[in-house]
């Protein structure tokens, strides 16, 4: 364990952090990752509705949140989203929509609210990148906030030779600063501290415990690295999970462990400190 990373980004429980959010979506995120004892996020980067829904039903008991990319899904409908929606409340886990808005405020609000998918309508969070500037997340906002949604802003990717740059990650979290009532954290890699104090929840996808990468760039670490080592909240698992030949079931279950245990493993390492 590196024990210098870990004291640059001291671990807080996830229930005393629980008071610093005024993001009803934050709070209750939370409330699901005690509850369930999972920071587990399935990622279902699947292409048809059906095996969308099957994966849900499947790994929902030991997840707190299904993460989907609904413009891969080939036959997607409002059933699908209605179904979708049972499994989230049937399983008690939040729906987070990969769409990865990029664009001016005005178009990313038609974006998030209309089109086939009416993402603001299911999702309870999606995300954003920062590259447009601060008018992405007051669009987004003006939209997502009177539906009680929230918004995670990339700082960071998984994937090599990405040109993200350290400047970027911080500008990043000074941008979140100026929202923090919308803005519940980051998809990043590590911890990022706010100026400003605010808490953020840190997502990470890049999560694998038998694979290296795949080929085309992505890059996997273990739920141990980046909880402990990088002070990360939430993993992201897709392929780690479902890739053909494993067991979904079995696979969410190791996953909801090694999330949780490394989880544990850095409020230990964070005790053993004071
Ligand atoms: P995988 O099968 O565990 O590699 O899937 C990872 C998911 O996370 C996939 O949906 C990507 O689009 C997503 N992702 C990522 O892998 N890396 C990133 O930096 C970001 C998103 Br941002």
């Amino acid at each position: 364990m590196s024990t210098a990373a870990a004291a640059v980004y001291p671990r807080v429980s996830y229930e005393a952090r629980r008071p610093r959010f005024t993001n009803a979506v934050a709070t209750q995120l939370l409330d699901l990752i005690i509850a369930k004892q999972s920071n587990l996020c399935v990622s279902a980067d699947l292409t048809k509705a059906a095996d969308v829904l099957q994966l849900a039903d499947q790994v929902g008991p030991y997840i707190c949140m299904l993460k989907t990319h609904a413009d891969i899904i080939e036959d997607f409908d409002a059933k699908f989203v209605e179904a979708l929606q049972k499994l989230a409340e049937k399983h008690r886990f939040m729906i987070f929509e990969d769409r990865k808005f990029a664009d001016i405020g005005n178009t990313v609000q038609h974006q998030y609210a209309h089109g086939v998918h009416k993402i603001a309508d299911w999702s309870h969070i999606v995300n954003a990148h920062t590259l447009p500037g601060e008018g992405i997340i007051s669009g987004l906002k003006a939209v997502g906030l009177p539906k009680q949604r929230a918004l995670l802003l990339l700082a960071q990717m998984s994937s090599a030779g990405t040109l993200f740059t350290e400047a970027y990650t911080q500008q990043t979290v000074v941008l979140a600063d100026k929202h923090p009532d919308f803005v519940i954290g980051f998809i990043a890699q590590r911890a990022l501290p706010s100026p400003a104090g605010n808490d953020y929840l840190v997502l990470t996808p890049g999560v694998g415990l038998d694979d290296k990468g795949d080929g085309l760039g992505q890059q996997y670490r273990t739920p141990h690295d980046v909880l402990v080592k990088d002070g990360c909240d939430v993993i992201i698992v897709g392929r780690g999970i479902y890739k053909p030949g494993r067991d979904p079931v079995a696979e969410a279950k190791r996953y909801q462990k090694a999330g949780w245990d490394a989880y544990l493993a850095s409020l230990a390492a964070a005790a053993g400190r004071k």
